[in-house]
């Protein structure tokens, strides 16, 4: 589709205003959101990725994109989000300490919310001492932490140990997510799932609280 095409440029250029107003147009004609995200949105930052692997893109580059698929993303959010569905858990989710890539966090976030879970967000570079805090004293049942980077990843197990000995590891479900990670980073660590994509996060987390 063209206007895809026309989203997916703009981001990997940076052109937020060209974004903002195309992705308007797709939700006019009553383009479905999800598909928006995943025809344009997410196909443009991996090839953010691409460019900056290549040594075309820098990280100022990356960093424009990045805004640019955020102002689309804050335009698909009414449409990814029903506001008025019951709670079906808590969720305190962050990138891990160390790591500033939040755009996967924040869909992961997103499509949690969209299905019904209440979202305690911790932001970027969280401590594991925050996710402590968190289940300690908000009631999450889930802490989901996100790391893009191989340098990073290794900080969720760090949240796990914490968790443990703050006597709080039996009352949580923890589960992980980002470019890095796979099932096996998963089960070494002992967390509880391991999901590459944000719908299958949501899937992940209902499954984990047997919630339909
Ligand atoms: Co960074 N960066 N970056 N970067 N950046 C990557 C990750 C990189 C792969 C680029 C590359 O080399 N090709 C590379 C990491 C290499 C590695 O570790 N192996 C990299 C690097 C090296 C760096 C810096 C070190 C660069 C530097 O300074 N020299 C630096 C680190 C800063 C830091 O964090 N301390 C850095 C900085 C940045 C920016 C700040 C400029 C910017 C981030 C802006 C922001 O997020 N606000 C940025 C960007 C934009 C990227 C790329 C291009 C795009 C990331 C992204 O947003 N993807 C990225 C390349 C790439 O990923 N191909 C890259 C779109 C997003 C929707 O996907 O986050 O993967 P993703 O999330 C997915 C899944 O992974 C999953 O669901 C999401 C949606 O389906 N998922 C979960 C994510 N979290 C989950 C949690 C779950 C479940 C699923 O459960 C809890």
């Amino acid at each position: 589709m063209e206007t895809f095409e026309t989203i997916r440029k703009a981001i990997v250029e940076g052109q937020a205003k060209v974004v903002e107003e195309h992705v308007k147009i797709a939700l006019e004609n009553n383009t479905d959101a999800g598909t928006i995200l995943h025809e344009a949105l997410i196909p443009a930052m991996a090839e953010v990725g691409q460019l900056y692997e290549e040594g075309e893109y820098f990280v100022p580059e990356m960093l424009i994109a990045a805004r640019a698929m955020k102002t689309g993303l804050a335009l698909l959010k009414p449409y990814l989000v029903d506001a008025n569905i019951q709670s079906a858990g808590k969720v305190a989710i962050a990138t891990v300490q160390g790591d500033l890539h939040d755009i996967g966090k924040n869909l992961v976030s997103l499509m949690l919310e969209g299905a019904g879970f209440e979202i305690v967000d911790l932001g970027v570079n969280a401590e594991p001492e925050k996710f402590v805090d968190a289940v300690r004293d908000q009631g999450v049942n889930v802490v989901a932490m996100s790391a893009l980077l191989t340098t990073t990843m290794t900080r969720m197990k760090d949240t796990v140990n914490a968790l443990q000995q703050a006597g709080l590891r039996d009352n949580v479900k923890v589960i992980i997510g980002g470019a890095p990670i796979t099932q096996a980073f998963a089960d070494e660590i002992g967390a509880d799932g391991y999901a590459p994509d944000a719908s299958q996060a949501v899937t992940l987390t209902k499954n984990l609280l047997a919630v339909s």
